[in-house]
This record gives C-alpha cells, sequence and structure tokens, in this order.
C-alpha cells in the first residue's frame, strides 16, 4: 500500500497539523505547547470576529486612557488584553503572562492551575488602523518559564530571555483575510479561517522569504532620526536607476508591523524601523512581543533581523517593554542595512 499522500493545504486544520508535529517532533511540539497555541489561536478567532463588526459592535475608537507605552488606548486593545488573559489563564500551560498592554505581569490566579510556559503578546499591533478599517495584528511569543518557578510565583525577571530562547512564535492578521502564523522553531506555517466553520486552515507553509526582492518599509517621517547608515541605505534605494545602485525600488508602510512582516513573509523585502540616533535606546518597537516574536519567524522563513547592528534574537533583555530599533527580512537587505 503506498504511504498516503499528504492532504492538500486547505484540507489540514491547525489542530492536524500541531499533533502531526507533535508526532514528527515531540522536542518541538510538546502536548502541553499545542494546547496553548490552540488556546491563543482561538482567542484570535474571537479576537477576529470582534473588529469585523466595526462600528456595529462598539469597538471603535480610543478609551480616553493611556497604557504603559503612554499611548491612547484604543476599545479593542483592552478587548483584545482581556480576552488573552481569559482565555489562557485556567488551562495549566502558563505560569504567567505579559502584555503591551499591562504595566507588569499577569500571575496566573492560585484557583487554576500553573504550567511551564510564559506567554507574552501584543493583543492588537497597528492599532492606529483600527478606526479606519485597516490591517491590524496580534503578536505571540511563548518562553518556557525557569525550572524552579514551580514552587513560586513568577517573576517579571523570569521573562526577561533572550529571543533565541523562544519556543514558539506568531501573529494573527485581521485583515481580507483572518490568518495566523506559526513558528515552533521547524519551519513557518500560515493558516486561513475558514469563517464558514470557524477553523484554522494550513494553506501555505514551510514559509520562505523571496530573495532579491526591491520593496522597502520604512515611515519616512522619522528620517531626523536615523543614523547616517540607513539615510543613505533608503537614499540610494529612493534614487534607484537613477542612482548608484541603478535598479529601482518600491516602498510600503502599513503602520501594522504585523501586515508589513506578512507582506515580507509572501513577497519578500526589508521592514525597518530604526532607533533614534540621537538618543540612545530611544525606539519604537518592544522587543519582547514585537522584534523577538517576528525574528523567530523571520530567520525560520530564511530572513534575518537586526536592531541597526547586532541580530535582535540575541539581545539580552533588561525590562519588560524595552524598545529596540528593527531591521528585518531580506538577508541581504538587513546586512546592507545594518553595516
Ligand atoms: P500601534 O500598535 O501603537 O499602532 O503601533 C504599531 C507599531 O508598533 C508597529 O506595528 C508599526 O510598524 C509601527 O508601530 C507604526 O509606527 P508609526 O505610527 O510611527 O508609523
Amino acid at each position: 500500500m503506498t504511504n498516503p499522500q499528504p492532504a492538500a493545504h486547505g484540507a489540514i486544520t491547525l489542530s492536524r497539523f500541531l499533533i502531526e508535529q507533535q508526532r514528527r517532533d515531540a522536542e518541538s511540539c510538546p502536548a502541553e505547547l499545542r494546547l496553548l497555541i490552540e488556546t491563543v489561536a482561538r482567542a484570535c478567532k474571537t479576537i477576529g470576529h470582534a473588529i469585523s463588526k466595526g462600528a456595529l459592535g462598539d469597538v471603535l475608537g480610543a478609551l480616553g486612557s493611556e497604557n504603559v507605552q503612554g499611548e491612547v488606548q484604543k476599545k479593542l486593545d483592552v478587548i483584545a488584553n482581556e480576552l488573552l488573559l481569559d482565555a489562557n489563564e485556567w488551562g495549566g500551560h502558563l505560569a504567567g503572562m505579559a502584555s503591551e498592554e499591562m504595566e507588569t505581569i499577569h500571575r496566573i490566579p492560585n484557583r487554576y492551575p500553573k504550567g511551564e510556559y510564559l506567554l507574552l503578546f501584543d493583543p492588537i499591533d497597528g492599532s492606529s488602523n483600527i478606526d479606519v478599517d485597516l490591517s491590524v495584528g496580534t503578536i505571540f511569543s511563548v518562553l518556557r518559564a525557569p525550572e524552579d518557578c514551580a514552587g513560586r510565583d513568577v517573576t517579571e525577571a523570569d521573562f526577561l530571555q533572550p529571543g533565541r530562547d523562544q519556543v514558539a512564535a506568531g501573529y494573527a492578521i485581521y485583515g481580507p483575510q483572518t490568518l495566523l502564523v506559526l513558528t515552533v522553531g521547524d519551519g513557518v506555517y500560515e493558516f486561513t479561517l475558514d469563517r464558514e466553520v470557524g477553523s484554522w486552515r494550513l494553506t501555505d507553509g514551510p514559509m520562505r522569504i523571496p530573495a532579491g526582492t526591491r520593496e522597502f518599509a520604512i515611515n519616512m517621517a522619522r528620517r531626523r532620526q536615523w543614523s547616517p547608515t540607513i539615510t543613505r541605505y533608503i537614499e540610494e534605494r529612493i534614487a534607484g536607476s537613477e542612482g548608484p545602485l541603478g535598479i529601482d525600488y518600491n516602498m510600503r508602510w502599513t503602520a501594522s508591523m504585523v501586515a508589513d512582516i506578512h507582506r515580507i513573509l509572501k513577497r519578500g523585502g526589508v521592514f525597518l524601523y530604526p532607533a533614534d540616533h540621537r538618543e540612545a535606546g530611544k525606539a519604537r518597537l518592544r522587543l519582547l512581543y514585537e522584534a523577538n516574536p517576528m525574528a523567530m519567524l523571520v530567520e525560520q522563513a530564511g530572513g534575518t533581523a537586526t536592531d541597526g547592528r547586532d541580530r535582535i534574537l540575541d539581545i539580552p533583555p533588561h525590562g519588560l517593554h524595552q524598545r529596540v530599533g528593527v531591521v528585518i527580512g531580506d538577508v541581504q537587505e538587513v546586512a546592507i542595512a545594518s553595516s
């Protein structure tokens, strides 16, 4: 009897994919991690449904409050944060959680069993896009809790692990389609939400960043913050065929890292949000729950990610909401921009 042909993409659900990954390599996807990922994926379905209601669901607009980042909180920032906390705190997979929307960590209540993982997330990435119906996303990162956590409460320090220690990373993107893109360290896979039955269906993977795509993503309004290296890198690409490179580039900027990174995973290119070279440590993106998970995904897809000099995944965190410069995507473009 011939081996059963692998099911065509679209026929494989997230649950089946994770169970088969667990069978292939229990180390990369043990049952507890599989169940955690399925829980996060279910919460992302609920978040996507809330977003799709728009003005009909009283989910748009700001709350008149600020988060720990000093940024205006949108209703959906808080709704999505609560959904992720509620979905994940009772399952027994986690020792704690951390979020862009919470000043400090969220410990698992004593009434629930604790697990061996730490979950970090940006519940809604690209919040400024919510009220104008542009793509937003949810970014998540999974770390192992230190072994001695079993006998004590987790602390913020337990979350301060370099990105290379992540055991899983992913994002949901709420756009024309609702997608989940995921890695457990064995390739990057895309799932599309089948809204008719409510299941995630495998639609791409293992994903590889196409090399040589001449497309960069940067917020040009921040030009005064760029180092000479970044300034030269962008100016040469704007000069295109009339400049030293002798070839044209294109630019995209979606104000949602999830949407820009998804485009890079699908068709290549590079994303840059450099730190402000005039003031040490002044940067926009957060290391633990934006840069690290995206860097794991991009490296798993054959790309690279630096802070403008050093590999993102090797940066030793010193704070839960630490910010970092980001240059990520096509290996050659990242190398040139990080030189
Ligand atoms: P928000 O989630 O606060 O909208 O920030 C989104 C983000 O962190 C990242 O997703 C975007 O690439 C970047 O900020 C957009 O920054 P600008 O608003 O400066 O373009």
